[in-house]
C-alpha cells in the first residue's frame, strides 16, 4: 500500500490558525467586530496608497494579511512549556525570544512561538506569545507549594493530542487526515473552561498575590487569552473602537505614528468580567474572572541591535517625561512626549538603511537586470540601490516588544499605569523549562537580509553573462 503523503506544516499551522480564530470568535464575539474593523480599514488604507500596497506585494504581505494574528497563552510548568514546544513545532512555529516581565512586575517571562523562514511567514506568520509563570516570584513558601501541587495535578493536552505530536515527531510529519485530528485534539488545550478547578477561598489567595497567577493556576488548561489582527492603520481603529462598542486602553504602546512604522504598536481592549463557577462543598458557587481581551496591532521595520538601541533609549526617556496613571491619564501628555522624542529617530526607510538602523530585503529591478544584461557590472549595493537598479525593502519586524507586552499585561488587568519594577529575567530558567535554547530574533533578521543581498547579487551575475 503507498504510503499517505505529509502535509507540510505550513498547512497545519494555517488550519490551526483559522480554527483558533473561529473558536475565539465564537467565545468572545467583541473579537469579531475587532476583524471587521481591522478588515475594513486595510481595505481602504491599500486602496488610498497604492505604494503601500505595491511595497506589501513585493514583500509577499498582501496575501497574509487577513490570515495574520497573534495570540497569547501563560503556562504553568516547565512541562506544560516543554511539550507546547513539541505540539507547535510539528506546525512549524519555534521559540523566538526571550521576554522578561518581571521588570514590569508582573511574574512570567515569554517566549514567540512562530515560523522563521521567509516562505513559511509569507504562507501564514501565525504566532503565539507563551508565558510561563514564575512560581519562584511568589515569596509566601506554603501558597507557592499550593499553586504548584494544583498545577502538577492538571495535563493540559488531551492524550490524543500527545500521540499525534509523538506520531509527527517520529516519522518527520503527519498525514492530511491526521493534521485534521491534530487541528481539532491541539484546540482543545487553548479553549475557555468556566469551571475553576478551586474554590473561590483559594482563588481569591492567589489573586490577592498576583491576578495573574490566579488566572494560571486555578483553570483546566491555558485558554487563548486574545488573538490579535494586524491592522495597516493602528489609529483609526483604534479611534474607531468606541464607536462599535469598545472601549480601548489609554495608550497605543511603542514608537510613536511615524511614516515609516517602526517595530510594532498595540492596543488592547480590556479583559472581560465573565461568569465562572468555584468548586465547593455543595459542588459549584458561581463568581466572575477576567482574563480574555482583545488586541490589534501595526507591524513595522524590524530594527538591527543598533536601531533597537535606540529605540529603547528613547522609549525610557518618554516615559520618564510623561508617565500614565492607572485610569490612563497623562496618555495625551505621553503621546506628545513620545513623538517628540522620536523625532531624532530617522523616518525614512533610505536614512534608516544608511545608517544601519534596520534590516531591508533586496531584490534586483527591471532596470538593474537590463542594465546588467547589457553589460553593467556593479557589486556595491548602495551604488545599485542609488542607480534604482537594486530594490530596498524594510523587513517586517515579526516579534514582539516587551516593555509593550508589560502594558498589554497590565491593561487586561486593569490598570493603565505605567510600571518599571526591579526583579530580574532568568533566561535559563526559561530554557532549561522550554528544553532548549531560545532562537535569536536579530540572526533571523540578518540571514533573511543576507539571503537577499546574495540572491540580489546571484540574478544581477547572471543577466550579466
Ligand atoms: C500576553 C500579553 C503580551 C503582546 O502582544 O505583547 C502580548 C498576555 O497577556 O498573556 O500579547
Ligand atoms: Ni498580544
Amino acid at each position: 500500500m503507498p504510503l499517505a503523503p505529509l502535509v507540510p506544516s505550513d498547512v497545519i499551522r494555517a488550519a490551526f490558525s483559522g480554527a483558533m480564530s473561529e473558536m475565539y470568535r465564537t467565545e468572545v464575539p467583541q473579537y469579531g467586530t475587532l476583524m471587521e474593523l481591522v478588515a475594513e480599514r486595510n481595505d481602504e488604507a491599500l486602496a488610498a496608497d497604492p505604494d503601500l500596497k505595491a511595497r506589501l506585494e513585493r514583500a509577499g504581505e498582501l496575501d497574509r494579511l487577513s490570515d495574520e494574528r497573534h495570540g497569547a497563552i501563560r503556562l504553568g510548568t516547565a512541562e506544560e512549556l516543554a511539550f507546547m514546544a513539541r505540539l507547535f513545532a510539528v506546525m512549524g512555529m519555534h521559540p523566538v525570544g526571550y521576554y522578561d516581565l518581571s521588570v514590569a512586575g508582573i511574574p512570567v517571562h515569554s517566549t514567540a512561538f512562530r515560523p522563521v523562514d521567509d516562505a513559511a511567514l509569507a504562507k501564514n506568520p501565525f504566532r503565539v506569545f507563551t508565558s510561563l509563570l514564575r512560581l519562584d516570584l511568589i515569596e509566601n513558601d506554603a501558597l507557592r507549594d499550593e499553586a504548584a501541587a494544583i498545577l502538577a495535578s492538571r495535563s493540559i493536552f488531551t492524550p490524543r493530542a500527545v500521540e499525534l505530536v509523538e506520531l509527527a515527531e517520529a516519522k518527520g510529519g503527519l498525514t492530511a487526515l491526521e493534521a485534521k485530528e491534530f487541528v481539532a485534539e491541539a484546540v482543545e488545550t487553548f479553549r475557555w473552561h468556566s469551571e475553576a478547578t478551586v474554590s473561590r477561598e483559594t482563588y481569591q489567595r492567589l489573586a490577592d498575590v498576583h491576578r495573574l497567577i490566579a488566572d494560571v493556576v486555578c483553570f483546566k488548561g491555558p485558554h487563548i487569552n486574545h488573538l490579535t489582527p494586524r491592522t495597516l492603520d493602528i489609529e483609526t481603529v483604534q479611534r474607531r473602537m468606541p464607536e462599535r462598542g469598545i472601549a480601548p486602553k489609554a495608550v497605543i504602546e511603542g514608537p510613536p505614528q511615524r511614516d515609516c512604522p517602526l517595530l510594532l504598536r498595540q492596543t488592547s481592549f480590556k479583559a472581560l468580567e465573565e461568569p465562572i463557577l468555584f468548586r465547593s462543598e455543595t459542588g459549584h458557587e458561581p463568581g466572575s474572572h477576567t482574563a480574555r481581551f482583545g488586541e490589534i496591532e501595526q507591524r513595522g521595520a524590524a530594527l538591527t541591535s543598533e536601531g533597537r538601541a535606540r529605540y529603547d533609549i528613547l522609549l525610557t526617556k518618554a516615559r520618564t517625561a510623561a508617565n500614565v496613571d492607572a485610569k490612563g491619564e497623562g496618555a495625551k501628555d505621553y503621546e506628545t512626549s513620545l513623538v517628540e522624542t522620536f523625532a531624532e529617530f530617522p523616518d525614512n526607510h533610505e536614512s534608516m538603511r544608511r545608517e544601519r538602523l534596520g534590516y531591508f530585503r533586496y531584490a534586483p529591478t527591471e532596470a538593474g537586470l537590463d542594465a546588467a544584461r547589457r553589460g553593467s557590472f556593479e557589486t556595491d549595493l548602495d551604488a545599485l540601490v542609488e542607480a534604482g537598479h537594486v530594490s530596498a525593502d524594510p523587513i517586517v519586524y515579526e516579534d514582539f516588544l516587551p516593555v509593550s507586552a508589560a502594558g498589554i499585561f497590565q491593561s487586561n488587568l486593569g490598570t493603565d499605569a505605567q510600571s518599571n519594577a526591579d526583579a530580574s529575567g532568568n533566561k535559563a530558567e526559561f530554557e532549561a523549562a522550554l528544553g532548549r535554547a531560545v532562537i535569536d530574533e536579530f540572526a533571523l533578521y540578518r540571514e533573511a537580509e543576507a539571503r537577499s543581498i546574495e540572491a540580489t547579487l546571484k540574478a544581477l551575475r547572471s543577466a550579466h553573462t
